[in-house]
Parts: C-alpha cells; sequence; structure tokens
C-alpha cells in the first residue's frame, strides 16, 4: 500500500536556490512527488499547520521565518512509512546537531532555519494534506 506525507522546503531552501538539491534527493531515494505548489504563507494558515506550537516562546520567530517567503509544498508518496523514511532523511531539527548525510545535516546550521519540514505521524500526514492539498 502506498502512503504519503507532506514536505515544506522552507524559506531558506528556496533563497538558497537548493529546492534541486532537495528535491533530488527524494527522487533520488525513489519517493513519488504527487503534488507541488509554491506559494508563500499567511499567519492562519500557519496557525494550522503549526496549531500544537501556536504560543510557545519560539512561535512569533517560527511565523515571521516561514512567511518571509514562499515554500515549496509537495505531497510525496512511497511505499510505507513514508512521513518516517522523510523524517529520518531530513535529520534532527536542530541542524547542528543532525547527522552528516542528512538534509538538515548536510545544509543547515541555524536552528529555525532548517530547510525543510516533515509531517511527524501518519495522522499529522492526513490532517497537513488537507490544509495545503485539500482537492487531493
Ligand atoms: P518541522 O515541524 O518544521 O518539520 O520541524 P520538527 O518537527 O523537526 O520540529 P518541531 O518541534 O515541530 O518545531 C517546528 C519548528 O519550530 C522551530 N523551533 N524552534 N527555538 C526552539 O526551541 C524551537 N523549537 C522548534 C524549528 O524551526 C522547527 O523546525
Ligand atoms: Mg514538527
Amino acid at each position: 500500500m502506498s502512503d504519503r506525507t507532506l514536505v515544506l522546503l522552507k524559506p531558506d531552501t528556496v533563497e538558497r536556490k537548493l529546492i534541486g538539491e532537495v528535491v533530488s534527493r527524494f527522487e533520488s531515494k525513489n519517493l513519488d512527488i504527487v503534488a507541488m505548489d509554491l506559494r508563500t504563507l499567511d499567519a492562519d494558515t500557519l496557525a494550522r499547520h503549526y496549531e500544537e506550537h501556536v504560543g510557545k516562546g519560539f512561535y512569533g520567530e517560527l511565523v515571521e521565518f516561514m512567511s518571509r517567503g514562499p515554500v515549496l509544498a509537495m505531497v510525496v508518496e512511497g511505499p510505507e512509512d513514508t512521513w518516517q523514511v522523510v523524517r529520518n532523511m531530513m535529520g534532527a531539527t536542530n541542524p547542528r546537531d543532525a547527522a552528516p548525510g542528512t538534509i538538515r545535516g548536510d545544509l543547515g546550521i541555524l536552528f529555525t532555519e532548517n530547510l525543510v519540514h516533515g509531517s511527524d505521524s501518519l495522522e499529522s500526514a492526513t490532517r497537513e494534506i488537507g490544509i495545503f492539498f485539500p482537492n487531493l
């Protein structure tokens, strides 16, 4: 059974012209990209997407960063546990702690500017795909 997860290439990835580099990693892993959209996120969309973080100390900084330019939203599909496969490829939240070979470990340094988002469970994937691609 194939299953899907939501990936966002964050504004730093777009600004640094790393879209090709990051998309290439997912393609090399033999994951399918089944939807893709470049868009600038507003505060309402971010509050829905990051609902578990609304009100936390870092939330303001997170919204400022995530809305400062376009993100590339994608739905990525694989044979099983795709959200886990993608999270493993992303590496730890703080790029400083992320292992070499991961997207964050190879490409990032700063905590907030960590290049990618991937859903953290099957339930999150379903919920987040509904926010970004309601017609899928
Ligand atoms: P994401 O949701 O963006 O894929 O990242 P994640 O699951 O690895 O990490 P999460 O805990 O969901 O945090 C969301 C984003 O908020 C920023 N953050 N800052 N200063 C802090 O303590 C802090 N904690 C989280 C990061 O940019 C993280 O990606
Ligand atoms: Mg998260």
